[in-house]
């Protein structure tokens, strides 16, 4: 029985197509930069939002039409929307998914049911993706919605709640290490406090940070290879979390010991929420080497809080594109769709328009990105930008043939620095535009 009959397998059909369920930009094997644009996205759907959102919100019930699910937390109705789950995806043409542990297993009445139930979805999902070919990005554990982290998870107070995180987490990588999961994922739901006046930050800090240690440690013990990717973000649920932008995660893992092993997810809707763009972030962590994978959504800046919608923005898809680009793409990582359909887009047809616009939106920021460079004038001028560190002084300072004293001897000798030049942003905005 199909969840989605009338829905036939996604095509590419050109810019000039009106068929609203078929791809107008994502032509799977179009080569840009030596790449197909399948490698470079590497799409992911996501199993929390796509078939668990449900449409509630504080202020009402559930909206959403999901005739396949039939309301229980039961593993049978688990097994059977994780064959929907890959019926979208195989039609979608999406090549990857992720999911929390909970998301896709009931929660049992005790750990060690909680760990048989995940088993035997896991093994629908494995059967699943052997029929399909569809793989996991990654996988992570939830350890936020359950009231036993109300204080956090590996950052509660209570040890008992570190202990229980520990072995949440080792049955979550196990099971993503299982799934063939080529990453494995930290979101720090409810890492982070609420008051100071409760808090030992530095107490709460360490035990974090010993907590990736060990889940680095019990990587090696079962041959796991992926990439940890942490995913930075500022707020909410908790008022502060430890997590909060790129630059602190890069803090955080150097001061743990942590980067051989980890990298970072970057999500746009939290880099908004940190008060930064989302090139900023990227930008940021493909700097310090940390740029792992994307979570791609975007926020509603009159609201506010994380709304996960989709992106259909095309100057923040050519940002984001620009940086993908610049810093030679994701290797293991992917862009995940870590969004939701509004409550009003009742249907599941709606969900199969979401992603599609979204998708088309990064394929169309990847081709202006790609024309972008090709042509170099952006680069060329940035070039030229800082053409003073090419040569004389400049460069000897790069190559540490300098000190105060010596800088000091030079400036004197000189009297005064060779003239500014224009930092001309109106007219690289304008440059960007002619490609829009
Ligand atoms: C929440 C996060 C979450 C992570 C996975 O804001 O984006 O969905 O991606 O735990
Ligand atoms: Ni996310
Ligand atoms: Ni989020």
């Amino acid at each position: 029985m199909a969840a989605f009959p009338d829905i036939e397998k996604i095509q590419y059909e050109g810019p000039d197509s009106k068929n609203p369920l078929a791809f107008r930009w994502y032509d799977e094997n179009k080569v840009i930069e030596g790449k197909t644009m399948k490698d470079h996205f590497r799409f992911s759907v996501v199993y929390w939002h796509t078939f668990r959102g449900d449409g509630s919100d504080p202020f009402g019930s559930p909206t959403l039409q999901r005739p396949w699910d039939d309301g229980t937390e039961s593993v049978e109705n688990a097994c059977q929307r994780a064959r929907v789950a890959f019926e979208f995806m195989e039609k979608l043409g999406c090549p990857y998914y992720a999911f929390h542990d909970r998301d896709v297993a009931p929660e049992g009445a005790t750990l060690a049911e909680s760990h048989a139930n995940l088993d035997a979805v896991v093994q629908v999902l494995k059967e699943e993706q052997e029929r399909t070919g569809i793989k996991l990005l990654w996988g992570t554990a939830n350890m936020f919605s359950n009231p036993r982290f109300m204080h956090g998870a590996s950052t509660s107070c209570n040890a008992d709640v570190f202990a229980y995180s520990a072995a949440q987490v080792k049955k979550a990588m196990e099971v993503t290490h299982e799934l063939g999961g080529e990453n494995y994922v930290f979101w720090g739901g409810r890492e982070g406090y609420q008051t100071l006046y409760n808090t030992d930050i530095k107490r709460e800090m360490d035990h974090m940070g010993m907590f990736m240690n060990m889940a680095v440690d019990h990587a090696n013990k079962i041959g796991f290879t992926g990439t940890f990717l942490i995913e930075p973000k500022p707020k909410e649920p908790t008022k502060h979390q430890y997590d909060s932008d790129v630059a602190a995660c890069v803090n955080f893992l150097r001061a743990y010991g942590l980067t051989d092993r980890f990298k970072l997810n970057v999500e746009t809707n939290h880099a908004t929420l940190a008060g930064h763009t989302m090139m900023h972030e990227l930008d940021y962590a493909g700097a310090q080497g940390m740029l792992g994978s994307i979570d791609a959504n975007t926020g509603d800046l009159m609201l506010g809080w994380d709304t996960d919608q989709f992106l259909t923005d095309n100057y923040i898809a050519t940002q984001i594109m620009l940086m993908l680009l610049k810093y030679g793409g994701l290797a293991q990582g992917g862009v995940n769709f870590d969004a939701k359909v509004r409550r009003e887009s009742f249907e599941p047809v709606d969900l199969f328009h979401a992603h599609i616009g979204s998708i088309d939106c990064f394929a169309r920021g990847l081709e202006i990105a790609a024309a972008i460079r090709a042509d170099g004038e952006l680069q060329s001028f940035v070039d030229s930008r800082y053409s003073s560190w090419d040569g004389g002084v400049g460069a000897e300072i790069e190559s540490g043939n300098h000190c105060f004293e010596s800088l000091e001897a030079y400036m004197l000798e000189k009297g005064e620095i060779s003239d500014n030049q224009s930092g001309r942003q109106e007219m690289l905005e304008n440059l960007i535009n002619r490609y829009m």
